[in-house]
């Protein structure tokens, strides 16, 4: 009779478990080694008449291997049930739409500078690179700008000492490639170059590609040719262009190149204070002076060189109003 009440006490508690911390409470109630409800009845066998343990012994053993299998029948339903619920909470919906993640864009410098480099090596021209910290000695007198001249006024210059300072320009690269190279030289040199100035049109640093040509024979007619492929190129045939004459100490007879200004189509705006025209280029034959200092013939070898601002030609060619965009 008392094990028939234990059996459903047990059964009950059994089916409102459903913890594996509740079911090893119920475990040590039942089946402890030391305080076990089932431990206790087979301990008090000793106490019953000898004839009736052998039965009483049996049915007790009979209950608690009955108890032990129900327990581990429900162990397992539960370590069952947990990872079910695991699995439910952890679920992946494969169907949920997912965030787009935010994709870069190459800079607009960046594109431009990269078509202004295939035009030139599609023509030829092989690319070298020179130093952003430059000798003045490269940057100003190697170009036949000395210490006085008024055309160091021209470029605003940060200087870090006296003989050291950011490049103006990227005309220094023209001398150490000849410092390093005998002619035929046919080069451009694409770069960051730094100048004392800000407005719309000017920013304190800029690219250029610089641009040089030696050869025996070599003239103006040929430099203007280059650098109208290089604009047909870049912005198509019918795209206005002007060539005015210039003035620069490393080269003689000098020229700058004006584009139509597309930001106002030619009516006048800010960015071409209001002349219609935007310049992108100085260029030039090369000084016989400048081809004296690095060593070359000047009787014998003639070239012509040229500057590309990039910032110009990208405002040009994506409408950009502001060089500081
Ligand atoms: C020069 O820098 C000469 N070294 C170019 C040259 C090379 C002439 C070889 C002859 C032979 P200039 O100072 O004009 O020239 O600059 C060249 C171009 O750089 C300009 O036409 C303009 O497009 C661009 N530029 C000049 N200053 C700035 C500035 N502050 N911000 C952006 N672009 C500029």
């Amino acid at each position: 009779m008392e094990l028939a009440v234990l059996e459903n006490e047990a059964k009950a508690k059994l089916d409102s478990c459903h913890s594996l911390d509740g079911l090893e409470q119920l475990r040590i109630e039942y089946l402890g080694r030391k305080e076990g409800k089932i431990t206790h009845l087979l301990r008090g066998l000793g106490k019953l008449p000898i004839d009736a343990r052998p039965e009483a012994g049996s049915q007790i053993n009979s209950l608690k291997e009955l108890i032990t299998t129900l327990f581990s029948d429900k162990q397992t339903a539960i370590i069952a049930n947990e990872q079910n619920q695991r699995l439910f909470r952890e679920k992946i919906d494969v169907t949920m739409t997912g965030f787009i993640p935010q994709v870069g864009k190459r800079h607009p410098i960046t594109n431009v500078l990269e078509e202004i480099v295939n035009i030139f090596m599609g023509l030829g021209f092989e690319v070298e690179e020179g130093p952003e910290v430059e000798y003045s000695h490269y940057n100003f007198d190697a170009l036949n700008i000395p210490q006085d001249h008024p055309a160091r006024d021209m470029h605003d210059t940060f200087y870090i000492s006296d003989t050291v300072v950011l490049r103006t320009h990227t005309s220094p690269v023209q001398i150490r490639v000849m410092q390093g190279k005998n002619p035929p030289l046919r080069i451009i040199a694409p770069g960051r170059v730094y100048r004392r100035d800000a407005d719309v049109s000017h920013s304190p640093m800029f690219h250029q590609v610089e641009g040089l040509l030696v050869d025996e024979k070599t003239t103006f007619g040929e430099l203007k040719a280059v650098l109208e492929a290089f604009l047909v190129a870049m912005f198509g045939k019918d795209t206005p262009v002007r060539f005015r004459p210039s003035f620069f100490p490393f080269t003689e007879p000098s020229c700058e190149v004006d584009i139509g200004c597309v930001i106002c189509n030619r009516k006048g705006c800010g960015v071409c204070k209001q002349t219609k025209w935007l310049e992108v280029l100085g260029a030039g034959m090369v000084d016989p002076e400048v081809f004296k200092g690095v060593g070359y013939d000047s009787e014998k070898y003639i070239g012509f060189a040229f500057g590309l601002g990039v910032e110009r030609l990208a405002m040009l060619k994506y409408g950009i109003d502001n060089i500081r965009l």
